[in-house]
């Protein structure tokens, strides 16, 4: 099976060709005014995948804020990370004639009926924050999002400088995402990677999805804590899910930071409270705010202009350790 990365590369020319095949017939019933746009206003579908996360509230308000200022008809659905509810809500916005339809999608399979759907009533699709796997890459234009595997590198490499100084064993503790969503699959993959490569003693001993909420964090941690009395790293694919753990590590009579190190990837403010509390150790970002992005590529989209696009736009995010997060929190934008 092809991985994200070379999926993606190679499904440009032929996206390129089906896009703007959708894109020109789009534009065309457009034109006739006969799609979901009154005027030269655009309406845009979105399905997101719920409100699980510190993350996905930012990234939420960033889309709605983003559709506002850019003059955009927004019409908003929250699937509640279940996948039957985007499908049916996308179905909603072909059946409503939107002029593009944008989503999240809670897991990477199971879309090319719908997705077909949409193409068949000449609606262009954008995919937002997680892609797709698909065989058929003209089903969708384009995806902004950040490149997961390589948030699961740059967290295994912000552990390796958490544990410089560390002398004996390392036992891993790894709270993975929604099983099956595609940054738990590929975060996963990108830190095995590095731990592969870097240091044969460390040992992922307990792996199990928190679903990224931070009921599951906690729930899922005290289970491990249970099982695993020398866990000395947690490895969690996002913030919430880390402070859930923290609840359980401490009642577990462990300092969260000291007696187990924590690397986490998000960087919501909570994330970062934690961080300066020495609680969280490290985190690598990921950005949520893709609302203003989103909108340009609706328009060009819109504009029959979607071949323009690159297949994949990637966001820009950074890492930070523990004692940068004071000096950081006053800043951040979510
Ligand atoms: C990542 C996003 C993930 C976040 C979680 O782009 O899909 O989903 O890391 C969120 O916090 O729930």
């Amino acid at each position: 099976m092809l991985d994200r990365r070379s999926f993606l590369a190679l499904s440009a020319a032929t996206a390129a060709a089906g896009g703007l095949a959708a894109c020109a017939k789009k534009s065309d019933t457009a034109s006739s005014g006969s799609s979901g746009s009154s005027g030269g206003t655009i309406t845009l579908g979105f399905s997101q995948v719920g409100s699980e996360s510190g993350w996905r509230a930012a990234n939420t308000q960033s889309v709605k804020d983003a559709a506002k200022a850019a003059g955009i008809n927004l019409k908003f659905s929250d699937a509640q990370q279940k996948q039957e509810n985007q499908i049916s809500a996308i179905r909603n916005y072909i059946a409503q004639k939107v002029d593009v339809i944008a989503f999240s999608p809670v897991v990477v399979t199971g879309w090319d009926a719908v997705l077909k759907e949409a193409k068949a009533a000449g609606i262009p699709v954008v995919l937002t924050d997680r892609s797709v796997e698909t065989s058929d890459s003209s089903l969708y234009v384009t995806l902004v999002g950040s490149d997961f595997e390589i948030e699961g590198e740059r967290a295994a490499h912000l552990l390796e400088k958490v544990l410089a100084d560390h002398k004996g064993a390392v036992k891993i503790a790894q709270l993975e995402g929604t099983t099956g969503a595609a940054p738990a699959i590929e975060r996963a993959k990108g830190f095995k990677k590095v731990m592969d490569a870097s240091d044969p003693t460390w040992k992922i001993v307990a792996s199990q999805s928190g679903d990224f909420t931070r009921a599951g964090g906690k729930q899922v941690m005290a289970a491990f804590l249970q099982a695993h009395s020398d866990i000395n790293v947690l490895f969690a694919h996002n913030d919430d899910m880390a402070i859930g753990a923290i609840q359980s590590i401490q009642a577990a009579g462990k300092k969260p930071g000291t007696d187990i190190k924590i690397v986490s990837i998000d960087g919501v403010h909570d994330g970062f409270v934690a961080m300066t509390k020495g609680q969280i150790n490290a985190i690598a970002e990921c950005n949520p705010l893709l609302g203003p992005q989103l909108m340009d590529i609706v328009k060009t989209v819109h504009a029959g202009k979607g071949s323009t696009l690159e297949r994949w736009i990637k966001t820009k995010e950074g890492d930070y350790m523990a004692a940068q997060a004071a000096a950081a929190l006053p800043t951040r934008k979510y």
